[in-house]
């Protein structure tokens, strides 16, 4: 197996030379579980676990390798079995916030190439969604493609495919169906070999039929819906690259309920550039397109340009942004108090005046 179409490029091997160790071999985490690491390597598959040292110094930062990421391991020849000593740094990284009251980041996929954000043409379809996973998509360094699936259950996909052409500047839109094999060859195009692509999106929208449908064969097990119960059976719960014949590769993921933003302002307005670009002629710099005069984002929306809830939606993931920020670079506590001050300056403002 040769590295390169593992993914391996230049950008790794700069990393290696700064580990002069012939005893060490890069191999890239194909799946993660209970502590071990398949490994994709130049010598095949291999089962690696975290060295001593490194588990320690992981340890304090949390960011522990994840599937997709390049590893330096031990070169032994004559098993299946290695050690892990260090984590390369990472070419992309697609993250978002973490669940619950946890601070900080969780990293979903490393060194992928091309995103595919996957939406289902059926009853879920949800453009503020798309919107949602697009800003994220869109600081994680690597390319989005929007992946509409499902089109044998639709019956207005060329609407679709312009409503959401519109709603994502200079992304690719594919329309596809993984049951029925259209469109799939449009998503292998970005799967040229040594290129990573991901699926990412909610539950059920089809990523993982996408990923047996590019393998050809049942490599994953389907979402399916018990009628018992009404819940979905063999959702994925685990992140796994798959290589491809032609040498690329592809990594399903499990599906999201609802992904919060970890973006900044730069990863914003990418996303919604079209708003970006109105802003700047706006009539004030710090101009929040609410009711100021000489606001080009409203003059828009007046003239049907833009839809009112793109902007509702900008502002919504903005906010989501901003407090990610400060979450950040302060404790909770300073952030609950700056917030606390905000809402009592705002109740001042709204109390009568005698
Ligand atoms: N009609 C239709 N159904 C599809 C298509 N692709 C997937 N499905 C169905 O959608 C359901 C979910 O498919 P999965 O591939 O498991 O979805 P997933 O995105 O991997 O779901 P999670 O693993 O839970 O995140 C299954 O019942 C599939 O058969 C498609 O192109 N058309
Ligand atoms: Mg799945
Ligand atoms: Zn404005």
């Amino acid at each position: 197996m040769n590295l390169e179409d593992l993914g391996w490029n230049s950008f790794f091997e700069k990393q290696l030379s700064r580990h002069h160790d012939d005893n060490l071999t890069p191999a890239r985490v194909s799946f993660q579980g209970r502590g071990l690491y398949r490994l994709l390597s130049a010598r095949g598959e291999l089962w690696g676990e975290l060295g001593g040292t490194l588990s320690r110094e992981l340890i304090s930062s949390g960011d522990f390798p994840v599937c997709g990421d390049w590893v330096l391991a031990d070169n032994i020849s004559d098993s299946d079995r290695t050690v892990i000593r260090f984590l390369l740094p990472r070419m992309t990284s697609f993250s978002r916030k973490r669940a619950g009251t946890a601070l900080g980041p969780q990293i979903v996929a490393t060194n992928v190439d091309t995103v595919c954000l996957v939406s289902g043409l059926d009853s879920d379809f949800n453009p503020r969604r798309i919107e949602r996973y697009l800003t994220v998509a869109w600081e994680s360094g690597a390319r989005p493609v929007i992946v509409l699936n499902k089109t044998d259950v639709c019956r207005e996909v060329s609407r679709r495919i312009t409503e959401v052409t519109a709603l994502a500047p200079g992304v690719d839109v594919i329309a596809v169906s993984a049951t029925e094999g259209s469109g799939i060859d449009d998503i292998r195009r970005y799967a040229g070999p040594g290129q990573t692509i991901a699926f990412l999106g909610s539950s059920g929208v089809g990523k993982s039929s996408l990923v047996n449908s590019l393998l050809g064969r049942s490599a994953q097990k389907i979402h399916e819906i018990d009628p018992s119960t009404g819940r979905g059976l063999h959702t994925t719960t685990t992140r796994e690259l798959f290589l491809l014949p032609t040498g690329g590769l592809i990594m399903d993921t499990p599906g999201m309920r609802e992904i919060q933003i970890w973006a900044s302002d730069a990863g914003l307005d990418t996303a919604f550039e079209d708003i970006a670009v109105l802003a700047e002629g706006c009539r004030f710099r710090d101009c929040t397109h609410q009711s100021e005069p000489g606001c080009l984002v409203r003059d828009a929306i007046d003239q049907g340009e833009l839809q009112s809830e793109r902007l509702a939606n900008y502002h919504k993931l903005s906010r989501e942004a901003d407090y990610i920020e400060l979450k950040t670079t302060h404790s909770v506590s300073w952030v609950e108090k700056e917030r606390w001050k905000k809402i009592a300056r705002a109740a001042r403002k709204l109390k009568p005046r005698y």
